[in-house]
């Protein structure tokens, strides 16, 4: 169901560089209320009445879970482009690295606009225009790119593409070395690193983050959605990740552990109160504690957050599969091997059988991410940033 709220309603958490458990979280919007006038957001429209932000309600899978959509019913034809409507971020003026994350869903594209691609998010500098590097979505071919730009307003140009499909993604979006002359831009969707540059932002600092339609064709009509927006001073949370024990027995409780971790491999706490559930799809019964006393799959981590301790008793032997899902981080599947009691080392540790097997969900049987080991295109892009990140933070 969709509901109009007044903008200047919507809650923006905004916390001034917490702990490093924090992930040093600068702010966070998950878009659910409560509402409180005065939230940490500033609303600019230029295009009031044509161009709206919303809070829609249950969109996502969950009843409880609201994310903001951006309603452009298109406005003028033409080849014009200016700033239509979006939130603002007041950042301080400091340099050196944010990072920027938010779901993001190509809701409808009734008119794709005369010009190319419209922006709708991104982190701003104070640069001759303002810009260090957005998200860029381009609804004639239905995807995300990274335009990125140098401190004296030269632009930047190597941009990836991701393929949007209709459904949700996580677009993460990092502006590291701000002051100096060895700046990298780069936008991670998925897991996975779209584009990396360069980029000289010597004498730099940040201004600003913006998020919604900050600039488009004015004949763009259409609606986009976006949910979970954080800024970071180290990588965010991005994923869920299962510990588990390689080799486990029927019958004998076996301790689980949730954590989430961001695209370069870091640990970090939950951005604010977020629900997931474990699925098995061997024979067995899942636990909300490590001893196997208390039945359930679903669990709940709070903001700041780190860890989650579960429990599987499994009942059948096999090679099975462990996965988590929830709101606001992208989910992932574990496997291991069961074994009966007597079996000795006689089965092969972890993998998958490719079994989508008993009690399966949809989706589920299509292969385990067994290690979960990224390619190694993207190991190299994720070392640059994160020798980038060591030097200038
Ligand atoms: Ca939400
Ligand atoms: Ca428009």
């Amino acid at each position: 169901m969709l509901r109009s709220r007044p903008l200047r309603a919507l809650v923006l958490i905004v916390v001034a560089f917490a702990s490093t458990a924090s992930a040093q979280l600068i702010a966070y919007d998950d878009f659910n209320g409560p509402l409180v006038d005065g939230g940490g957001w500033s609303y600019d429209a230029h295009r009031p009445g044509v161009v709206e932000l919303r809070v829609v309600d249950g969109g996502r899978g969950d009843p409880n879970d609201s994310f903001l959509r951006v309603v452009d019913d298109g406005g003028m034809t033409g080849m014009t482009q200016r700033t239509q409507a979006y939130l603002a971020l007041v950042l301080a003026a400091d340099r050196g690295t944010r990072w920027l994350r938010h779901w993001f869903r190509e809701a409808s594209v009734t008119t794709p606009g005369s010009v190319a691609n419209l922006t709708i998010s991104g982190i701003q500098i104070d640069s001759p225009i303002a810009t260090a590097a957005e998200v860029k979505f381009w609804p004639m071919q239905n995807d995300l790119q990274l335009q990125c730009f140098t401190g004296a307003g030269g632009q930047v140009l190597p941009m990836g593409r991701f393929v949007l499909d209709g459904g949700w993604h996580l677009a993460e979006l990092a502006a590291q070395g701000v002051g100096t002359d060895a700046g990298i831009c780069a936008l991670v969707v998925d897991g996975t690193v779209v584009a990396t540059s360069g980029v000289d932002w010597s004498g730099r600092t940040f201004t600003q983050a913006i998020l919604g339609e900050p600039w488009a064709a004015d004949d763009f009509a259409g609606e986009l959605d976006f949910d979970a927006f954080a800024v970071t001073v180290q990588a965010p949370p991005s994923v869920w990740r299962i510990s588990v024990p390689p080799v486990v027995t029927v019958g004998q409780c076996a301790p689980l552990k949730v954590e989430m971790f961001d695209v370069l491999g870091g640990l970090r706490p939950a951005l604010g109160t977020t629900r997931g559930t474990m699925f098995f799809n061997g024979v067995g019964e899942l636990f909300t504690d490590s001893a196997c006393t208390t039945a359930g799959s679903q669990f709940r981590l709070d903001a700041g957050e780190t860890t989650v301790e579960m429990g599987l008793l499994p009942r059948v032997p096999g090679n099975k599969c462990l996965q988590v899902e929830g709101t606001d981080y992208r989910r992932v599947t574990q496997c291991l091997t069961v074994e009966t009691p007597d079996a000795g080392s006689a089965l092969d540790a972890g993998g998958s059988d490719g079994d989508a097997g008993v009690g399966a969900r949809s989706g589920y049987g299509v292969g385990c991410s067994c290690g979960s080991e990224p390619a190694i295109a993207l190991l190299l892009a994720l070392a640059l940033i994160r020798r980038m990140t060591m030097r200038v933070s």
